[in-house]
This record gives C-alpha cells, sequence and structure tokens, in this order.
C-alpha cells in the first residue's frame, strides 16, 4: 500500500488517551472528521493487553473500514497481522524495519520513526513507506519523548528523499500546524489536538487549512 497524502491528518490513540470520552466515540468523529489515516497506539498505564486489545483493535478497525481510513498498528506487528490491519508503524528502538517488511508482507504499509537524515535513509532502505519526524515542539502525550526538534531536520529529510512521505508529530496544533506543513511533510500527526478538541471535525479542519496556508506548491 502507498501512503496517501490526500487526507492529511494522522489520527493515533489508544483506548487510554481520551480522557473521559469514549475512545471509540473520539476515533468515530474524528473518521467523520476526515483524518486520513489511524494510528492504534495502546501504551501507559492500564493499557490493553490481551483479548481486551483484540476486541479493542477490531472495534477500531471496523470503524476506519467503514470510512475507508487505513489502520495502522504502533509497534505490535503480531496484532497488526492477527487482525489484518493495514500497517505497522515502529520506532529505532522497535523491531528492525527490514524483518518488519518481511514479517508484514509488501502490500502493507510500514512507517518507521526516524530523527536524522541517515535514519530515514536506513528506513527507506528497510522498505519504509513513510517515516515519522519528531516531536517537532513539546508534547506531554509520550512519556520518553525526545527535545523538542523544531522543523530543521524535516527540512533536511524532505530535500535528501524528496518522494518518501514524512508525517510530522509531537505538540502540533492549529496555531502552529502552517510550520510544520511548510518543512515539507505530507502529513501531521496529532493526539491530543484531536483527543481533547470539544468540535473535532472543526479541529481537523483548522489543523488542515495550515497546509493550504503552508503550501510550498
Ligand atoms: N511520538 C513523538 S511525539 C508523540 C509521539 C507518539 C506524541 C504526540 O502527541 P501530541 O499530543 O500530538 O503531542
Ligand atoms: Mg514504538
Amino acid at each position: 500500500m502507498k501512503f496517501s497524502d490526500k487526507a492529511a491528518v494522522y489520527f493515533i490513540m489508544g483506548s487510554k488517551n481520551s480522557g473521559t470520552r469514549n475512545p471509540l466515540k473520539v476515533l468515530e468523529a474524528a473518521l467523520k472528521g476526515g483524518i486520513g489515516h489511524f494510528q492504534l497506539r495502546e501504551k501507559g498505564e492500564g493499557a490493553l493487553t490481551g483479548s481486551a486489545l483484540l476486541e479493542f483493535a477490531l472495534a477500531c478497525q471496523q470503524l476506519c473500514r467503514s470510512y475507508g481510513v487505513p489502520l495502522i498498528i504502533n509497534d505490535l506487528v503480531e496484532l497488526a497481522c492477527q487482525i489484518d490491519a493495514d500497517g505497522v508503524h515502529i520506532g529505532q528502538d522497535d523491531a528492525e524495519a527490514g524483518q518488519v517488511r518481511q514479517r508484514i508482507g509488501k502490500e502493507k504499509l510500514l512507517g518507521v520513526s526516524v530523527h536524522s537524515v541517515k535514519e530515514a535513509h536506513l528506513a527507506a532502505e528497510a522498505g519504509a513507506d513513510y517515516v515519522g519526524m519528531g516531536p517537532v515542539f513539546g508534547t506531554a502525550s509520550k512519556a520518553d519523548a525526545k527535545k523538542p526538534a523544531g522543523v530543521q531536520e524535516i527540512q533536511a529529510v524532505a530535500t535528501a528523499f524528496p518522494f518518501l512521505p514524512i508525517v510530522g508529530i509531537g505538540g502540533i496544533n492549529p496555531e502552529n500546524a502552517a510550520q510544520v506543513w511548510r518543512s515539507g511533510v505530507a502529513g501531521i500527526a496529532v493526539i491530543s489536538s484531536i483527543t481533547e478538541a470539544h468540535d473535532i471535525a472543526g479541529q481537523i479542519a483548522a489543523l488542515q487549512a495550515g497546509r493550504i496556508e503552508g503550501d510550498r506548491k
């Protein structure tokens, strides 16, 4: 599957990211609002495991399928294979990208988090369809997040690999999204901008609006 940058807001959530709201309701609102990808990232205190995680993943998948939006699973390659998810996203400390590509086959999406031109090169060689880069800004959503990196390295990767889709991540909101779009990303990935929004569709539109404003073309 090729990474599509048509609908460019990439939503990430686990069952514990939606506060007092039902995560499946939040996901459905985000799907209605026009997200282009959904990543199930089940982490942190109280994270679901085993059959509860499987059930939640299947519920997410059913919703994503009904809106024609690819479901990508963070880290858990075997869960992705078990439910026939559309793709997998891994970090530098997870399984080796080439091995994950072999495991999931060439039809599935593979995303890899990278922090430099060198890591982007290795990810592309290993068969990544897109790379995630961040945190661009400060974030409270990832306990072990690195220091905010700004957009400089994104610009360097976009220049070095013009055909490799980049997704910016970390602390992105409607106020700063245009800066990220301008750096050359194909998409922006958000957790809290959507999970904490009262008007989820409005928030997605506002994140997208930065794209038009910031588009280089
Ligand atoms: N990887 C880098 S920053 C981040 C992840 C998963 C968290 C992004 O969450 P938010 O709430 O959009 O800053
Ligand atoms: Mg990971």
